[in-house]
């Protein structure tokens, strides 16, 4: 679709970085690399506003025990501030603290076709085989892009697989302009721009498909050394490669992919040598590189370790009203622009 008012022009200010998590499980390696280290690295460089969300409310579009979740979310506001995602440099909050989020995303659902989020894969992948299939899960994109718009995010640091529900967010963010804003008049919303990582898919252990909470397929986070190499020991590797003496593909082999995150350069052109060349196993590659995830991850866990949901709370309320301020700000102007009730905030 074509719209003729000014797009893809940010806002006078600076770059607004905003991204989410679902609270569905422990955080693993593909959130990591995929994601999270990006916020880190986005919160200390401190050149841009950044805003990160715990979103629980896509968390309830699959079947759950609302105990677990409000444990999940807790735990995950935790992992994060482990990660570096400190409350004190950024904005972090719980999105069902801000219930601008779902009024948006059922505004936005006016301008969103059902053909649109018939073709997303990750509702496909999640609905495949289900008996119950909520209306929820198949509306989840439209809350996407509510999370984002709402913010005027310009910038959003994602793993591959949240691609193609960012393009929707950007394809939404024209259509409504397109449709409530007059050609001469200053857009509502700008499109925002996908951030990805130099390792944006990370492969499940099972080699399956991508690294998922839901899927089993994960090595946690925040799980003990022995465990951790437990699982990393077994994962796939280059499926030709069944005895020592045979060369490995790098390129295909997702331990390669984590050394690229994970490894000094040289580390890395010394494993793709020795296994293109065959003189390292997959056992020693992986010794190194778990090597190199212990470097990094000691002291997130020793900083996790001292963490606790009472000591995280009030900065957690924090960041919600300081979200909730650039919300009500938001839902104003779509509220005028859509001819809907003025008085709601
Ligand atoms: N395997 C991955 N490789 C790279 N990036 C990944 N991300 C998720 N898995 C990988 C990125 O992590 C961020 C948070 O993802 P999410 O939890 O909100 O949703 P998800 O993508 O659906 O993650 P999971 O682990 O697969 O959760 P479930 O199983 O609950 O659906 C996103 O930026 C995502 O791209």
């Amino acid at each position: 679709m074509t719209s003729d008012v000014i797009l893809d022009k940010p806002p006078a200010r600076l770059a607004r970085v905003f991204s989410g998590i679902q609270p569905t499980g422990e955080l693993h390696l593909g959130n990591y690399l995929g994601a999270v280290r990006t916020w880190r690295e986005q919160v200390e460089a401190g050149t841009d506003e950044t805003m990160f969300c715990v979103v629980d409310a896509h968390a309830i579009t699959v079947p759950y025990d609302p105990k677990e979740l409000r444990k999940n979310i807790d735990d995950l506001v935790l992992d994060l501030i482990a990660c570096g995602v400190d409350p004190e440099k950024t904005t972090l909050f719980v999105q069902s603290d801000v219930r601008e989020h779902m009024e948006l995303a059922w505004y936005l659902a006016s301008v969103t076709p059902m053909g649109d989020l018939s073709r997303m894969t990750q509702f496909k992948d999640k609905g495949e085989g289900k008996d119950f299939v909520s209306t929820g899960l198949f509306t989840y994109p439209v809350l996407m892009s509510a999370d984002i718009l709402l913010y005027k995010a310009t910038i959003v640091p994602v793993g591959e697989d949240q691609v193609q529900h960012l393009e929707l967010a950007r394809e939404t963010a024209r259509r409504f302009n397109h449709r409530f804003v007059g050609k001469k008049q200053k857009p509502v919303f700008f499109e925002p721009k996908a951030r990805l990582s130099a390792t944006p898919r990370i492969m499940g252990l099972d080699g399956e498909g991508k690294m998922s909470k839901s899927k089993g397929n994960t090595i946690g986070l925040f799980e003990a050394p022995d465990s951790f190499w437990k699982k990393l020991s077994k994962a796939y590797t280059d499926p030709q490669r069944l005895k020592l003496s045979d060369p490995g593909r790098p390129e295909i082999c997702n331990i390669f992919t984590m050394h690229k995150a994970m490894s000094p350069k040289e580390t890395q052109d010394e494993v793709y040598v020795n296994c293109t060349e065959a003189k390292w196993g997959c056992v020693a590659c992986k010794k190194v590189l778990f090597e190199n995830f212990e470097k990094e991850l000691i002291p997130l866990r020793t900083k996790r370790e001292q963490l606790s949901v009472d000591k995280v709370r009030q900065a957690m309320g924090d960041g919600a009203s300081k979200a909730r301020r650039i919300a009500v700000e938001t839902m104003k102007e779509v509220r005028e622009v859509m001819g809907l009730g003025s008085l709601g905030t």
